[in-house]
């Protein structure tokens, strides 16, 4: 493995002081990049101090360190995973041959579509966050906020590393229009429909880094599987920086659950507008939150049969996260079963071949990891005493995107009227009275130790250290 070497402007393991060209074509995107974070990113915190990990190394054990930085002084970085000794390609018409180093010419425009989309996503999400900050309940959600904004910074760099490596001129030009798309901007939006969502209040960030920072789990596995040795090598180091993002989502989720348990059992009841004059979040309020998350990012898998997914299987560039699992790495002579509207208000089985069928098989994949949170959440609700339960809707309802496109269902799937779906709309997902409550909770609270009333405290803090502690210093 070649070391990290961190006093250099921009840190890197891939030996970028060897290729003079290379480092000075990212010399000059570093500045627009700042540029970019300046403009785009966490509003008004430049100045503070943030404890931050920050990679200093790929091994599995004490890949990061800690300490107070400004978050402009971050040290955004190019890590890859170590290559593995004689990985061969692991699925697809090219199975078993070695994996390449570089791009075959033949598939260059494929992988660089699916490069250019999973960098988009990145920064679209410190974008889509970047007022959040204001709002924050404590210092240790400010804290994560601001963790998972620098790393989602540095997955850009990560993808802007292989176009400017591995694509010459285009590459470059992709890299550019990365700062240039902006999320929810009318003109040049992002390229994928989640990231053009507002992300106003931190019940919708912890939806998010739950439900959405998931399918980047998925993608990001499925791409740390391709042939294209460089891009599945800087996936898999991007999954170790993954994980917190959807630790955040996942324990933020439960606190507000275990402050509102507490607030429902101080009061003796469940009626949410009770709960909510308490100024905690009713739990069917929640679930609105999860619906719109969930559904919104089920679209990110794309179409239920896609012959894009077909190809870029066949081509070794994206395959099925943890692929090892399977027995048949070709998938040619394969199908798939799968439930479709029947153009009638019916439902109808179809098969579709296997390759054609890989985007549901991963959705597929990602709604059990789903499931894992939502069952926990729900126990907690149990051991409360309450009947409440959260659950994830089906995935023919509200898509935009697939088979399902535009046809009315309710959240269990049962397909209705468009007029009942009008109707139970405002019941399913958060209407804008549900909004305006949410944004009515979020003050900011910046005391060391101290909490929102909304949200309960995290069970322990960063790093072994307290929850008092100053993870944050405003300037
Ligand atoms: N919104 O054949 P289809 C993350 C487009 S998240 C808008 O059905 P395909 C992160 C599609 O592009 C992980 N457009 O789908 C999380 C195509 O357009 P073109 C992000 C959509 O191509 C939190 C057309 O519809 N990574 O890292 O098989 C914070 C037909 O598409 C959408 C990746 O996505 C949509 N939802 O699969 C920070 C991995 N869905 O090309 C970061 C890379 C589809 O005909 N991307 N379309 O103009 C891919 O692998 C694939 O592009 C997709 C779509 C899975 C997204
Ligand atoms: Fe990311
Ligand atoms: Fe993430």
């Amino acid at each position: 493995m070649t070391a990290i070497n961190l006093t250099e402007r921009i840190p890197n393991n891939v030996n970028l002081a060897g290729d003079r060209t290379l480092q000075r074509a990212l010399e000059h995107w570093q500045p627009r990049f700042l540029n970019w974070w300046h403009e785009m990113g966490p509003e008004d915190f430049s100045a503070a101090d943030v404890y931050l990990r920050t990679a200093v190394g790929v091994d599995a054990q004490g890949w990061a360190s800690y300490g107070h930085v400004k978050m402009p002084d971050y040290r955004w970085g190019i890590f890859l995973a170590d290559q593995i000794a004689d990985r061969t390609i692991g699925f697809g018409d090219s199975f078993g041959a070695p994996v390449w180093q570089q791009v075959p010419g033949e598939f260059r425009s494929q992988f660089r579509r699916i490069i250019v989309t999973q960098g988009d996503t990145e920064p679209a999400s410190v974008e889509q966050q970047h007022l959040l900050g204001h709002t924050c309940p404590s210092l240790y959600d400010l804290r994560n906020l601001f963790q998972i904004n620098v790393e989602e910074g540095r997955h850009l760099w990560a993808m802007v590393y292989l176009l400017h490596a591995y694509f010459g001129r285009d590459g470059r030009e992709e890299a550019e229009e990365m700062l240039t798309r902006h999320s929810g901007d009318v003109d040049k939006p992002r390229i994928l429909d989640t990231f053009n969502e507002p992300i106003e209040d931190w019940l919708s960030l912890f939806m998010f880094t739950y439900f959405t920072d998931r399918d980047g789990k998925f993608q990001l596995k499925s791409l740390a599987e391709s042939a294209f040795d460089p891009l599945a090598r800087t996936c898999r180091f991007m999954l170790t920086e993954e994980a917190h993002h959807m630790f955040v989502g996942d324990t933020g989720i439960a606190r507000v659950i275990r402050r509102t348990l507490e607030v429902m059992k101080e009061h003796g009841t469940a009626d949410p507008a009770a709960i909510r004059r308490a100024g905690a979040v009713d739990l069917p309020t929640m679930q609105r939150y999860m619906n719109f998350w969930f559904t919104s990012s089920l679209d990110l898998f794309g179409s239920e049969v896609s012959s894009n997914a077909a190809t870029t299987f066949a081509n070794g560039i994206k395959g099925r996260p943890d692929e090892s699992q399977y027995q048949d790495h070709n998938c040619s002579n394969a199908t798939f079963e799968m439930e479709v509207p029947d153009g009638q208000g019916g439902v109808k089985k179809d098969a579709a071949p296997l390759r054609n069928a890989m985007n549901e098989v991963m959705r597929d994949a990602y709604i059990k990891d789903c499931e894992i949170g939502v069952k926990r959440w729900n126990m907690q609700i149990q051991r409360a005493g309450h009947e409440f339960r959260f659950s994830l809707p089906s995935p023919r309802f509200r898509r935009s995107i697939g088979a399902w496109l535009q046809v009315p269902t309710d959240p269990a799937g049962n397909l209705i009227s468009a007029a009942a779906y009008s109707e139970g709309m405002p019941n399913w997902l958060p209407s804008a009275k549900d909004k305006a409550f949410i944004k009515s909770l979020m003050q900011r609270v910046v005391a060391p130790g101290k909490i929102a009333a909304w949200i309960a405290p995290p069970d322990r803090g960063i790093n072994n250290l307290g929850l008092d502690y100053e993870y944050v210093k405003l300037a």
